[in-house]
């Protein structure tokens, strides 16, 4: 089954999340029996697609309008169709060097399949993207967080990308999983921080760990980790400052953070997530190479992408960086951090398409039906 009939069965075009019955509602359910497990994780990938459909509205509409004047502007697959396709994906911040590998397999592909209308390469477009995301596999694509004991999680990236927020997210997410989270005010330079990681905590009921405005961060870590392993925490999740101005001055401080964890934690930090703001487009990526730099990074936390139309960098992120995307943000209320998911991802980008291709296909059915 082609890609497109795999989407159709499974979703359909007008519902969104909100028209699927609660979390609690569902776990409800699922205690009293009247769902079984088959039809709890069934819900619970629904939610999540319809979640990654709302939030990717921008990228998508922009997307659907160009490729469906693409198609009309050139209707045989040509060299000047593939060009004006390089010219859209490009657009869409999907990444130089992606783009060209994309376009060189559709060559191949079309000229194997013999496909000759570009209508006809639609799907083999959609197709072709997933595999590309799914190619380096070997990367690890969830969190790590251990059986029992401490997990810590790092969370780094300039000013104003979303750290403090992504961090509020994540403490509601692991809370709501049943596990006791704290935090860690690392972020003692930008005046506030501090306050501002404080109110996420108290409003997702996770104990802060800080000092005063202007003290060496790596003392609040210091701090963090030994309250965290003394109350038998689960996950501790760091907020640090982001000055990539001086990555020498970076590099020391991140360096010094970690030894100072390490010091109670030998195999901590578990993640250094990086957090970037995907409507900065090639900002982003330059951010990570600076930060692969001076740190090891071991996953993306891309925040924003519902305010952007391009969100074809989550692309080139995973493909020209090599680093996985772990979370994406796809709004500002408490759960709009979701775990990132390929297929979701690549059906909130095309679902209009998707569909669309089902009224075609109802309306050839029909006019085959007058025929009759
Ligand atoms: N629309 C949207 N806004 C976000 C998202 N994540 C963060 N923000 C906003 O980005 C701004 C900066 O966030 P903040 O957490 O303070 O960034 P920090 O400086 O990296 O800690 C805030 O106004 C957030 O509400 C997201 O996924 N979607
Ligand atoms: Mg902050």
């Amino acid at each position: 089954m082609g890609i497109f009939d795999r989407f159709k069965k499974k979703f359909k075009p007008e519902k969104t999340a909100e028209d699927l019955p609660s979390a609690e509602q569902q776990s409800e359910n699922l205690d009293d029996g009247l769902i079984s497990i088959d039809e709890f994780e069934q819900w619970e990938q629904e939610q999540i697609t319809y979640k990654f459909k709302a939030g990717l509205e921008k990228s998508r509409e922009k997307f659907q309008a160009e490729i469906n004047q693409l198609m009309s502007m050139y209707r045989k697959v040509d060299e000047d169709f593939f060009e004006a396709l390089e010219e859209i994906l490009i657009g869409a911040d999907v990444g130089f060097n992606t783009v060209l590998e994309l376009t060189d397999e559709l060559r191949q592909e079309a000229k194997l399949k013999n496909i000759t209308e570009t209508e006809d390469l639609k799907e083999t477009i959609v197709e072709k993207m997933v595999e590309i995301y799914n190619r380096n596999d070997e990367l690890p694509e969830s969190v790590h967080i251990e059986e029992d004991g401490l997990t810590v999680i790092l969370v780094v990236g300039v000013n104003g990308v979303g750290k403090t927020t992504s961090i509020g997210k994540l403490a509601h997410k692991y809370k709501n999983e049943g596990k006791s989270v704290m935090l860690a005010a690392g972020d003692t330079f930008r005046a506030g921080a501090i306050n501002q990681l404080q109110i996420w905590g108290d409003r997702v009921g996770a104990d802060v760990i800080r000092q005063a405005e202007g003290s060496d961060p790596a003392a609040v870590m210091y701090d963090a980790v030994n309250a965290a392993k003394k109350r038998g925490t689960d996950i501790l999740i760091c907020d640090t400052a982001g000055r990539l101005q001086n990555k020498g001055n970076l590099m020391n401080e991140l360096g010094k953070m970690k030894k100072v964890i390490q010091k109670v934690v030998p195999e901590a930090p578990h993640e250094v997530l990086l957090t970037l703001d995907a409507t900065t487009g090639q900002n982003a990526l330059i951010q990570a190479k600076s930060f692969q730099e001076v740190t090891d990074v071991t996953g993306i936390v891309l925040t924003k992408l519902d305010g952007t139309a391009k969100g074809g960098i989550v692309l080139a992120i995973k493909n020209e960086l090599g680093i996985p995307v772990k979370f994406v943000g796809l709004g500002e209320q408490l759960d709009d951090l979701q775990e990132f998911d390929a297929e979701s991802y690549v059906y909130g980008l095309f679902a209009d398409m998707i569909h669309q291709s089902d009224e075609l296909d109802d309306a050839a059915a029909e006019a085959v039906d007058k025929d009759d």
